[in-house]
This record gives structure tokens, sequence and C-alpha cells, in this order.
């Protein structure tokens, strides 16, 4: 062997080497399997793409297919499975049936949990817990659905949820926005709520620019971009030796250019700006609903984004909030979102003092607290306020409208929580530097997490730019939601 050639051969095992090191650590969709479809086709009118590769994940497949686990997240389907299962399985406790239908007309199940024998589910106090319909917080779906099945499977066996079970009924629906979920658990498209088609950037076209996942890794991401120095806004923050950390440059020192995975659709100048849907399901309630910014005739009332043409001018809000009213026996009611984590509850539009009975209040005060002591959370209180702020000085309070919580305190008169879940990545300052910054995150990722929940930065062909490179945060099950393998422990808090 030459010296040339050991030194060859010692750079292809090195290389080799690297490529084991470095490939392999994030999972990558796998192909459909024979009578699988490869496409996701989205409903209703829209002048950009309205059908997407569907991406069978790691984080959406069973541990082992048709059993029941929670280190998974469900897609619509499987979670129809098991309720319809567990109706046959439980008759005298679950009843299992159509809550309303969808945007796209798919049907929103619902399940009604109580003891039959000792009555019937209207003539007891009841709670209400509806779960997802921010399409992309689909951790609050599994949480739901952990829930009923906790219930079901220890009825008989845990003295307290029997005697709960005997002497109160409980409503859930799982998905709320099953359009939506599924659109996002199946394909790389993520988005706030309903795929009700609206022109996001008001520029005349509807849904006309989606995102691209450009290197396929089933995950729309970051593309950074390299320029002559001093005409980008990001440099390499060597505090990682492996360089996948960016932070914003000096002036004239920037040589990279960060933008969302993506291309300009419509030729704009901005990429990814119009993607499917655009309403808020959680911002079409009927109390203190107000207009969308485009919808306010004076200029100077308020507006609220994703409001809708209307209160309640969803079919999925709508069908919940006629339940209600048809059901007023239920008196507490839980609906779920990430990330915070927090307990949340009225009033989204002022501090609690203005405008909650002080008795009440009282009463709300006591729940934070106790819920705080259950899970653990560091927050709870009241939207306008407490969740703007939390606790960090300077920040004032921001109204929501038409937000469920108000809805349920001023209208409807129910204890109304909607609990956070998961912590967004925020891992605390898990390298002991005495920062709290994406370094910790990196670090945890690295130490506890096989190093799955941020792509290293891969070179792909951009139609437009040429070569750029492709990576950072998994957007869906790290930022927006916990990995699989957190994912029952923030399930269950
Ligand atoms: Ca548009
Ligand atoms: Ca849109
Ligand atoms: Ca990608
Ligand atoms: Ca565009
Ligand atoms: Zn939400």
């Amino acid at each position: 062997m030459s010296k040339n050639s050991k030194k060859t051969t010692t750079a292809l095992i090195l290389g080799l080497l690297l490529v084991f090191t470095y490939t392999t650590v994030y999972a990558q969709p796998t192909p459909p399997e024979e009578g699988q479809p490869k496409h996701w086709i989205v409903k209703g009118f829209r002048n950009g793409q309205n059908y997407f590769k569907i991406n069978y994940l790691q984080e959406v497949t069973p541990l082992r297919k048709g059993e029941l686990d929670f280190k998974h997240y469900h897609t619509y389907d499987e979670v129809n499975y098991f309720l319809k299962k567990w109706a046959d399985e439980y008759p005298e406790l679950l009843d299992v049936y159509v809550g309303g239908k969808s945007y796209e007309g798919r049907k929103i199940m619902q399940a009604t949990l109580t003891n039959k024998r000792t009555g019937k589910d209207t003539d007891k106090p009841a709670m209400f817990v509806d779960a997802n319909r921010h399409s992309g917080e689909v951790t609050s779906a599994v949480s739901a659905f952990w829930l009923l099945h906790h219930m079901l499977s220890n009825y008989g066996k845990d003295m307290e949820i029997t005697e709960l079970i005997d002497n109160n009924a409980f409503y859930f629906r799982i998905q709320n926005c099953p359009d939506g979920s599924d659109l996002y658990l199946y394909t790389s498209q993520y988005l706030r709520s309903t795929v009700r088609p609206y022109d996001n950037d008001q520029d005349g076209l509807i849904d006309e620019d989606p995102m691209e996942d450009l290197d396929g890794d089933g995950f729309v991401r970051q593309m950074r971009i390299r320029v002559p120095e001093g005409e980008g806004q990001y440099v390499i923050d060597e505090r990682d030796p492996k360089g996948r950390l960016m932070k914003r440059a000096e002036k004239g020192k920037g040589i990279y250019n960060l933008m969302s995975e993506g291309i300009d659709n419509d030729g704009d100048g901005r990429i990814n700006e119009d993607g499917i849907g655009g309403l808020d399901l959680h911002r079409n309630y009927p109390e203190n609903w107000r207009p969308m910014p485009e919808r306010e005739k004076t200029g100077r009332g308020w507006t609220q984004y994703g409001a809708g043409d209307y209160p309640l001018s969803e079919p999925e809000t709508r069908t919940l909030v006629v339940f209600l009213l048809e059901h007023p026996n239920i008196s507490i009611m839980n609906t779920m979102d990430t990330t915070v984590p927090m307990h949340l509850r009225p009033p989204s539009t002022s501090k609690s003092e203005e405008r909650m009975y002080p008795e009440d209040l009282k009463y709300y005060e006591e729940f934070d607290k106790k819920g705080m002591e259950i899970t653990g959370y560091p927050w709870a209180g009241d939207v306008y306020y407490d969740y703007m702020t939390r606790g960090r000085p300077g920040r004032k309070g921001s109204p929501l409208f038409g937000h469920s919580p108000d809805f349920g305190y001023f209208y409807y008169g129910a204890i109304w929580y909607g609990d956070e879940l998961w912590n967004g990545g925020r891992v605390g300052d898990y390298n002991g530097d005495g920062e709290e910054d994406d370094l910790d995150k990196l670090e945890y990722n690295d130490k506890e997490l096989s190093k799955s929940r941020f792509q290293e930065w891969t070179k792909t062909h951009h139609p437009e730019y040429g070569e750029v490179e492709v990576g950072g945060w998994n957007p869906k099950f790290w930022r927006q939601n916990p990995p699989p393998v957190l994912l029952e422990e923030w399930a269950v808090k």
C-alpha cells in the first residue's frame, strides 16, 4: 500500500465514521406500503397547491400496529378505531357518537362516559374535555385520549375513578379539528386551525404560498444561504463547535441569511406566507368576539386575527357550543393546547379583578394553586394578564377576543380552564452556564434525545437560489409538541 493510498484509506474510514456518527439520528419518513395513499388532498378552493406528499413518520406510528400506546401521536382513524372498540367493550359506561361535521365533512367524534346504571348523563353534573382545535397542538389530543382510557380502564379498580364515573358524566372531543390535525400529522404542512381557505396576506390570492419540504425529511425547517460578507443578517454562533447555532450578526458582518424552508410560489418576495387555512377556531367564540382587521369598518375598533366571518362561523366551534347549551348539566370545561406550560382561565380581555366577581375569582385562584400543585407547572392564571406577562417585568396585559374561556365564564357559567401542555423545548439552564438559550437545548438534544430533534445543516438544491443548506429544530415534535419519548409524561400532566 503506497503512502497516498494509505492516506486515502484513512480518510475514507474517517469519512465513513463521520457519516455513521452524524446520519440516522433523525428518523426519515418511510415510503407508503402497498395500498397506502401517497398524497393528502385538502378540500376547498385555493389558488395554491392542494395536495401534499404523505410522510409516514415514526412519531405518528404506533409501537405495534393495532395496539394502544401513548408514545406516538394518534391519527384521526386511530383515535376513532379505539373509541369504537372501547364503546363495544364498555357498553354500560361509554357512548361514542358524531358530535358534528368538520369543514371537510369529517365526523367529529364525541364520547360520553358515565355509569348508565346509576342514571342518565344529563341527570348528572358533568365535565367536558375538548382538545386539538389548534391543529398542530396534537399533544392535547393525546392527553384527552389518555385521560379517557385511564378512567375507563380503572373503573371498578380505582375507588376515586369509580365514584367519579358513577356520579358524574364526562364528555370528550379528542380531536376537534380533524382536518387540520391529520394534515399536520401526515404531511410536512403546519397550520393554526381549520383548513378553510383564507387569504393570510390579503393579496387577493388564497392559500397561494404553502410550505415546501425541500430536502424531503418530512419537516419544514429553516434554510440558510451563504452571501458575501455584510449582505447577510446572521453568522455562525461559535459556542457550538459543530456550527449548528446561528446568531444575529453585527452590522456589516453577516454572511448568512436565514429563512423558512420553501419557495416563494407567488413571487411576492416572501416564502411560505400564505399556507393552508389561517382562521383560528379559538378566536371564533361569541363572547367579546371582534372582526378580523380587514373586516373592521371604522378603523378604530379592536380587531382579532383568525376570528372568522362571524361568531361560531365554523362547524367545529358551533357544534360544540350548541352541545354545551343543550347540556346545562356541564359545569367544568377543559380545552387543551400547547405550549407554555400553564393552566389558563378567564378573563382574556381584562385583568381578573376588573371583570370577575370577587367570589368567583377566589375559587379560580384556589383552582390555579391546586392545578400547579398537581402538575408542577410554573404558571396558572388569566389569559389577559397572567399569561401575557408570566412574571416578566415590563410586559403588559393584552387581549384575546372570541376566546373560549370568556364564553365559558361570562356567558355559559362554567369553570373553564385551558391547559397549555409541554414546555416548547425550554429546558432551562441545562449546561449550567448561567444563561437559558438554544445552547442548552442543543446539549439536551445531543445527550438526552440522541441528537434527534435538530437536523444538521444539509446541502440541498433550491430552484431559485441554487445551493442552500436546510436544517434546524424539529418544528412539530420538539418546538410545538414533545418528542415521542417525552410524550406520555406530558400527556399525563
Ligand atoms: Ca394570499
Ligand atoms: Ca392561508
Ligand atoms: Ca425539510
Ligand atoms: Ca410568497
Ligand atoms: Zn392552542
